[in-house]
């Protein structure tokens, strides 16, 4: 029984590394020619978002029996710091699939929801988004005003949410709604699975942002949007459990954005040395300074460090361990870093930073959210904080 484990695992890890390098070059020789136009067109090309689905990228975390590759937060992480070497953008066409938009329903939802979206979802035939910002309501979530009223049997939806990632191309919404009026905070918000098409639901227009152009956000208006009961995540007896089935999503989505984040610095930091390697000032290769060289080693140092706590809180979360505080200590500390190593890129290339000809500032645009969506830092400081003084109190 052992031996036929170990087999298996081993057969599996293969396979695993098979994917990783397979996505690796994907991304390498496929994506990171075209980051430029990406920006400029403020789209990622048809023909790109077909071989990404076509390698699998749409259902990474879907499980197998849905149509997924069922892989764990461990190997999801590892997958999607490969995704991160690259503009965000790219990643951000199945991200929603891969992650917010898609986990309620494995994590909560109905078998027969399962049935119904998941193997779409991991074909990336269908898009899923994630609606839970509102223009009142954005690191406060719980105070949110989007209400769905009781109707008959079914309930009737009202509401406006904010810069919701993938809304122009998702075909279904995860909506997070008030279904106790009475009650102003968490325990009156309900899930619901709404399809994009319904009657009363539009689009706002496409959001200008600072950077990752190619990722698009906009408003979601819901105008009287009728849904059944049984369009709650996890069924009519889930009512009122929105809000924590939203918080248990960002969990494990938090630790997904931290591994992006670690990809990205890693490319930066191949890309500052090779140029440190190249230029040349004083009659010699700048990366001989020492002053240069201790830009490069902060870089590396924290690099690692977030590369490490990230798998180390994707393994607990795959064994199934509560991992709230270690996925925002992962969110914060990682899109930090990234930051601060994408601030170095720019000093390191100096001049030639400030240029979009290098792409150097096209990422130092482009991290800048990874401090602020899925949670700023100053929420994941109050989490930690949280989390740090319950696991006081239970010991
Ligand atoms: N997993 C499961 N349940 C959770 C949870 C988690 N990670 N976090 C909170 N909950 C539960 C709590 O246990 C509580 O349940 P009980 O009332 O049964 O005890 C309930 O959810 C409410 O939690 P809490 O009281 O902590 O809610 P707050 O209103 O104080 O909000 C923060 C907590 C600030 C952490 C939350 O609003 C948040 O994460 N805000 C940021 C939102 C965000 O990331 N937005 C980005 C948009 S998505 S791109």
């Amino acid at each position: 029984m052992t031996v036929l484990t170990r087999e298996k695992a081993g057969i599996e890890s293969d396979l695993f590394e098979q994917l990783r390098m397979a996505v690796r070059r994907f991304v390498r020789e496929r994506l990171v020619p075209l980051e430029r136009q990406v920006d400029e067109e403020n789209a990622v090309p048809a023909s790109v978002v077909t071989e990404m689905r076509d390698l699998g990228i749409a259902g990474l975390t879907i499980p197998t029996e849905y149509g997924g590759l069922g892989l764990s937060s461990f190997e999801e992480a590892q997958i999607v710091m490969e995704l991160g070497w690259t503009s965000p953008a790219f990643r951000s066409v199945f991200g929603t699939n891969i992650g917010i938009g898609a986990q309620g329903i494995v994590i909560d939802g109905t078998e027969e929801q399962r049935r119904t979206y998941l193997p779409a979802l991991a074909s990336g035939k269908l898009i899923s988004s994630f609606c839970l910002t509102e223009p009142e309501a954005g690191s406060d979530a719980g105070s949110l005003r989007t209400t769905a009223r009781r109707d008959g049997a079914g309930y009737v939806i009202n509401g406006t949410k904010r810069y919701i990632t993938n809304a122009p191309n998702a075909g279904i919404f995860t909506v997070m709604a008030r279904t106790r009026p009475e009650s102003k905070g968490a325990d009156g918000i309900t899930a619901f699975l709404v399809d994009a098409n319904l009657r009363g639901i539009s689009i706002g227009s496409v959001d200008r942002k600072m950077g990752q152009r190619g990722a698009l956000t906009a408003d979601v208006i819901f105008d009287d949007v009728c849904v059944p009961a049984t369009a709650i995540i996890g069924g009519p007896e889930f009512e009122g459990q929105g809000f924590k089935t939203a918080m248990k999503v960002l969990d494990r989505g938090r630790i997904h954005i931290a591994a992006l984040c670690v990809g990205t610095a890693r490319r930066l930091i191949a890309q500052s040395l090779s140029y440190s390697r190249e230029r040349k000032q004083f009659g010699r290769q700048i990366g001989e300074f020492q002053l240069l060289q201790a830009m490069l080693a902060d870089s590396q140092a924290e690099c690692y460090a977030a590369e490490t706590m990230v798998l180390d809180a994707a393994q607990h979360h795959a064994r199934g361990e509560n991992i709230t505080l270690e996925a925002s200590c992962c969110k914060m500390f990682c899109s930090e870093m990234v930051g601060r190593v994408a601030d170095r890129a720019v000093q390191i290339h100096g001049g030639a930073g400030y240029m979009s000809e290098y792409g150097i500032e096209r990422f130092y645009r482009d991290v800048r959210v990874f401090r602020l969506y899925e949670g700023t830092t100053q929420i994941q400081q109050l989490v930690i904080a949280r989390e740090m003084r319950r696991r006081a109190e239970h010991n």
